[in-house]
């Protein structure tokens, strides 16, 4: 583990190849019960370039009408999102330093061409708890900033089976995904990646 910035952990590797892949099968399971949707914007409509779902008991939604928000049921489908896999709620129990739970896990999934522009996560009631990210497929440039949109910011790599853990003064922290780095993705032969891409999972406490 190193501590890159206070509050901010990165444990490289933590998921090694055979658990990437016994993860990445849990999660077409997942995806199949819970199909991938595209996101957009509270207020321009406009699409993400991210797809995305959830497992757990909550999941992240946004749309131009309602907004961000956290539901208990998939819009589409009306189910319940599907449980969260062991191998997740283990690594947030090892590394979250946290007493409770997480209570969604938000799977976003990168084509080639996917982005994430800088933001703050503010949507969860409760700032105490930390974040859990895994990420899986292709390396990412990723950019971690201030609390101050306008701060400086730093950019390094995010590789399969890294874990990176947001807590204490970081978990308001401005990120994003500036582009994949899709000549370094490893090969993880699975459904999911046919044309190449990323799945980061973040792992929250929201009530
Ligand atoms: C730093 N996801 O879903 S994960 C998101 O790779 C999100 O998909 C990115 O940002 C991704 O909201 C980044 C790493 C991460 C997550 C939360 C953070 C970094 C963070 C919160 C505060 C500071
Ligand atoms: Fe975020």
């Amino acid at each position: 583990m190193s501590e890159i910035e206070p509050g901010v952990r990165l444990y490289r590797g933590y998921f090694d190849e055979a658990a990437q892949r016994a993860l990445l099968r849990e999660l077409e399971s997942v995806i199949a019960a819970a199909p991938l949707l595209t996101p957009t914007m509270p207020r321009s409509g406009l699409p993400f370039s991210v797809r995305t779902t959830n497992c757990g008991p909550l999941g992240w939604l946004s749309d131009q009408a309602r907004g961000y928000r956290y539901e208990a049921r998939h819009p589409e489908t009306g189910e319940p999102w599907p449980p969260m896999p062991r191998m997740l709620l283990d690594a947030w129990e090892k590394l979250a330093d946290y007493p409770h739970p997480p209570e969604a896990c938000l799977v976003n999934f990168y084509g080639p061409e996917a982005r994430m522009g800088p933001h703050q996560d503010r949507d969860e009631a409760d700032f105490s708890a930390p974040i859990l990210s895994v990420s899986l497929g292709a390396d990412c440039r990723f950019r971690l900033g201030g609390v101050k949109r306008s701060d400086s910011s730093r950019v390094f790599a995010l590789s399969s089976g890294d874990v990176l853990t947001l807590g204490g003064p970081a978990r308001l922290r401005f990120h994003g995904v500036d582009r994949l780095l899709p000549e370094l993705a490893p090969k993880l032969s699975s459904p999911l990646f046919a044309a190449g891409g990323r799945i980061n999972l973040t792992l929250r406490r929201v009530t």
